[in-house]
C-alpha cells in the first residue's frame, strides 16, 4: 500500500512539489502553473525600456571609430544603438536592430547578402551610394533605401565628405527564427558588377507604372521592386498634407512608405513612416504594439513615453517601447521618421493600438 497523497494546497503538498520540481530539472521538464501568468500577459510586457541618443554625441564617437578602423576591415563601421533594457543583445527593441554607419570619403563597404532585411536612412552626407544587385542608389540626407532579404548590397562614398546613416534591420527577428544566412560575393570582389545606371529602377517602378510583366524590362524582384525614397519627393507630400490642415489627432500628418507591388509595408518585417507635427500641435495619447525607432528629421518638440519626457532635437533618436503611452508636442514643425515591426506583427495578426 502506497501513502495517500497529500491535500492540494498543503504545507506537506508545496514541499512535495519542490521535490518534484527538482527531480524534473534535470529532465528539462518544468511546470507551466509556475510560470503561466509570466508567460501570457494581460498585456504586452517586455524589459524594452524609452531611451534617447543624442545625435552630435553618437556621431563624435562614430567620427573617432572613423580614425581607428576602416570601413573596410571592419565590414560595416556601425555603433549599435542598444536598449539598456536589453543588455548584451544588440537589439532596439525585442524585434529590431538599429545603429549609425560612418562611410569616410573614398571608402568602400564590401558587398554581401544576408536573409535580415534593412532600411538605410540618411543622417548627413550628400552623395555617398548603396548599390542594391548593383543599381546605385545616390543617397542625401533623409532619404530612405532598402535592402531587402538577400538581395546583394555594397556601399562607396565618392563624394568629398562622411556619410553617416541609420541602419533598422530586423535582426533580432530573425535570429529568433534562426534563419540567418549571409554570404560575400564570391573571389573576394567588393562591388557588385554594375546591371543598371542609378535611378533605373524608380523609372520602371516607381510611378504607378511597371514593366509589362514578363517583359525582358521587369528587371527587379516582382514583390518588392522599389528601393529608394527620396527625402525631396516624401517631404513634399508631407508638406502638401500638412498644408491642407487637420493633423491626425493621435498622429499628426503622417504617411507611410508602401511598397508599390501590393500597397504594404516597404518590408516583409519592417514598416516605415514619417509625420509632421505643426508648430504648437500636441497628440493625443496612444499606444501601440509595434516598439518604433523615431528620428528627427526637423524641428523640436518633446515625447512623453509613460510619463517620461524627452527633449527631441535634430537627429536625436528615439525608441519607444510596445504599448509605452506616447504623446508628442511640437514647439515647431516637428518632422519624424519612424520605422518598427508592425509590418511582421500585422502579417502575424499580432498588431493592436489603443487611442486615448
Ligand atoms: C549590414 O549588412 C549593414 O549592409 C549594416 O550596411 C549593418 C548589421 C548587421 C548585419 C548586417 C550594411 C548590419 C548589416
Amino acid at each position: 500500500m502506497t501513502d495517500a497523497p497529500p491535500i492540494p494546497g498543503s504545507n506537506e503538498a508545496e514541499a512535495m512539489l519542490r521535490g518534484l520540481y527538482a527531480e524534473m530539472a534535470p529532465q528539462h521538464l518544468f511546470p507551466l502553473w509556475e510560470v503561466l501568468h509570466a508567460l501570457v500577459t494581460p498585456t504586452p510586457s517586455s524589459t524594452v525600456r524609452p531611451h534617447l541618443w543624442h545625435y552630435d554625441a553618437a556621431r563624435a564617437h562614430l567620427l573617432r571609430a572613423g580614425d581607428l578602423i576602416t570601413a573596410e576591415k571592419a565590414e560595416r563601421r556601425v555603433l549599435i544603438l542598444e536598449n539598456p533594457g536589453l543588455p548584451g543583445s544588440s537589439s532596439v527593441t525585442t524585434s529590431l536592430y538599429a545603429g549609425l554607419q560612418l562611410i569616410l570619403p573614398g571608402e568602400v563597404a564590401p558587398c554581401h547578402r544576408h536573409t535580415q532585411c534593412a532600411l538605410r536612412f540618411v543622417m548627413e552626407g550628400d552623395g555617398a551610394f548603396t548599390a542594391l544587385d548593383g543599381e546605385k542608389a545616390v543617397m542625401r540626407p533623409f532619404d530612405l533605401v532598402l535592402t531587402p532579404n538577400w538581395q546583394w548590397h555594397d556601399h562607396g562614398n565618392a563624394s568629398a565628405a562622411p556619410m553617416i546613416w541609420l541602419d533598422g534591420l530586423d535582426i533580432p527577428t530573425v535570429r529568433h527564427f534562426a534563419a540567418s544566412f549571409a554570404e560575400r560575393l564570391p573571389d573576394g570582389a567588393m562591388a557588385h558588377p554594375e546591371t543598371a545606371p542609378a535611378g533605373d529602377t524608380a523609372l520602371r517602378y516607381g510611378r504607378n507604372l511597371r514593366p509589362f510583366r514578363g517583359s525582358g524590362a521587369d528587371r527587379r524582384p516582382a514583390a518588392l521592386p522599389l528601393f529608394h525614397y527620396p527625402y525631396a519627393e516624401w517631404r513634399e507630400s508631407l508638406a502638401a498634407l500638412a498644408r491642407q490642415g487637420n493633423p491626425d489627432p493621435h498622429l499628426g500628418h503622417a504617411l507611410e512608405f508602401v511598397n508599390p507591388a501590393d500597397g504594404g509595408s516597404v518590408m516583409p518585417t519592417i514598416a516605415a513612416h514619417v509625420r509632421l507635427l505643426p508648430a504648437g500641435f500636441a497628440t493625443r495619447p496612444r499606444r501601440a504594439t509595434d516598439a518604433a525607432v523615431l528620428v528627427v528629421v526637423e524641428g523640436r518638440g518633446t515625447a512623453r513615453v509613460d510619463g517620461q519626457a524627452f527633449d527631441l532635437a535634430h537627429r536625436d533618436l528615439l525608441v519607444v517601447p510596445s504599448w509605452a503611452a506616447l504623446t508628442i508636442a511640437a514647439e515647431s514643425d516637428l518632422v519624424l521618421f519612424g520605422y518598427s515591426d508592425a509590418a511582421a506583427q500585422r502579417r502575424l495578426g499580432l498588431f493592436r493600438e489603443a487611442l486615448g
